[in-house]
């Protein structure tokens, strides 16, 4: 078997996705999701330019060869954009894989650990009001996880906050949006938030608060020990990760277990954070952190240190991203929870998914591969639309993490 063919999508039903689609001379496709949200030509650019040519004529059952031929042979090796590329190839050959083998994904990787993977939805207001509402309807469908972010009084702006109906989508057209932040105001508000929906919502309910990067190590600490009453499921991102020492202040102080890592792209990033057991729940997920072939490596290294899973599934990465997830949590002993934020009509025009949703968890399809389809035609009609993440800058100008 060989790879006759490596073709690259970028569309926008509802928003960006670039997605890569190997095809061997056989006739067996495989998807894989190079989406890096604000960043998509880079990668299509990447993968166009220096991935191609380089994949036609190779045998692709050869998965560990080829990783290491893009990884260790790029010289330049690591980062986002190199690694999102690195990914697609992946999850594109574990789906030709299972496919010319006729099996669902998930057998590939040492069969079902559970039936279903279970997911936490997001409930967001401009208030702390309508923050419970949401949290209530969502309990109310069936969730048994539920992440909550709720607008800082006095902040134009806050973290994953929608603008209007619909979901919360951070990344706008043009240039960055420019948002205000005060840790001060951000502090004060947040035990606050979740007093109120413990009390609204009772103990039972798992909850999840992410604070996007926004902290340094020794006020997430004191929000950390905020927080202990309240019982989290997770803390998230509660600073910026590049700093792994920053961990070990939280650590000192609180008990609120800490999920990290939506932003990294190696097994590497987590190092000192596993040896060290500063951390609960890794999230850098399968099409970010070089695909089922080095997360399968980081999962299993994290077992040791009784971390578990916690993917990234925001709506930016694409259905192919979150069934290549699915398949993985299904399968993995070392699962903890999954992201689930429900994709667009128009994404859902574009890829047919065999994953469906009940009582607060994702069922996957015995379909063969991945399980996801990728209709070209309906592609065309939704051409690349140039978005950028915001940036922020605290209430005196000075740019912060955002
Ligand atoms: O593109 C950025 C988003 O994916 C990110 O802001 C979402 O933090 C996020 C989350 O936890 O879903
Ligand atoms: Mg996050």
């Amino acid at each position: 078997m060989k790879l006759a063919k490596a073709e690259v999508f970028v569309c926008c039903p509802g928003r960006n996705f670039v997605t890569l689609k190997l095809t061997t001379d056989d006739g067996i496709v495989g998807l894989g999701d190079a989406t890096l949200n604000g960043r998509e030509l880079a990668v299509a650019s990447y993968l166009n330019d220096h991935c191609s040519s380089a994949l036609v004529g190779r045998d692709p059952r050869n998965i560990e060869d080829i990783w290491h031929y893009f990884y260790r042979g790029a010289y330049w090796r690591r980062g986002p954009v190199t690694m999102a590329a690195i990914s697609a190839i992946d999850v594109a050959l574990w789906d030709i894989k299972a496919k010319s083998l006729n099996t669902p994904l998930y057998n590939l990787l040492g069969g079902k650990s559970r039936r279903e993977v279970l997911v936490y939805a997001h409930a967001n207001g401009k208030s702390v009001d309508e923050a419970s509402a949401a949290a209530g309807e969502l309990i109310a469908q069936g969730f048994r996880a539920v992440r909550i972010q709720s607008s800082v009084p006095g902040l134009s702006h806050t973290y994953g906050i929608a603008k209007g109906p619909g979901g919360y989508e951070p990344a706008q057209p043009g240039i960055a949006e420019e948002h205000a932040w005060d840790s001060a105001k951000y502090l004060r508000h947040v035990p606050a938030l979740f007093e109120r929906i413990r009390a609204d919502h009772g103990s039972e309910i798992h909850l999840l608060h992410d604070v996007h990067h926004r902290l340094t190590p020794i006020e997430a600490a004191r929000l950390a020990k905020d927080l202990e009453p309240y019982r989290l499921f997770w803390l998230e991102d509660p600073v910026a990760g590049e700093l792994q020492e920053g961990l070990r202040l939280i650590r000192r102080h609180s008990t609120t277990p800490i999920a990290i890592g939506e932003v990294f792209n190696t097994a590497y990033d987590f190092s000192t954070l596993l040896t060290e057991q500063l951390i609960d729940y890794l999230r850098m997920p399968i099409c970010h952190g070089g695909g089922i072939t080095h997360l399968s490596k980081l999962a299993a290294w994290a077992s040791f240190y009784h971390v578990q899973t916690g993917f990234h599934g925001a709506t930016d990465l694409s259905p192919i991203a979150l069934a290549a997830a699915l398949h993985f949590d299904l399968a993995i002993n070392n699962f903890g929870i999954q992201e689930y934020m429900p994709h667009s009509a128009s994404t859902f025009d574009v890829f047919g998914v065999g994953y469906s949703l009940a009582q607060g968890a994702l069922v996957v399809s015995d379909a063969p591969g991945l399980g996801v389809t990728f209709d070209e035609v309906a592609a065309a009609r939704f051409p690349y639309a140039p978005a950028s993440l915001p940036v922020n800058r605290k209430l005196d100008g000075t740019l912060y993490h955002w």
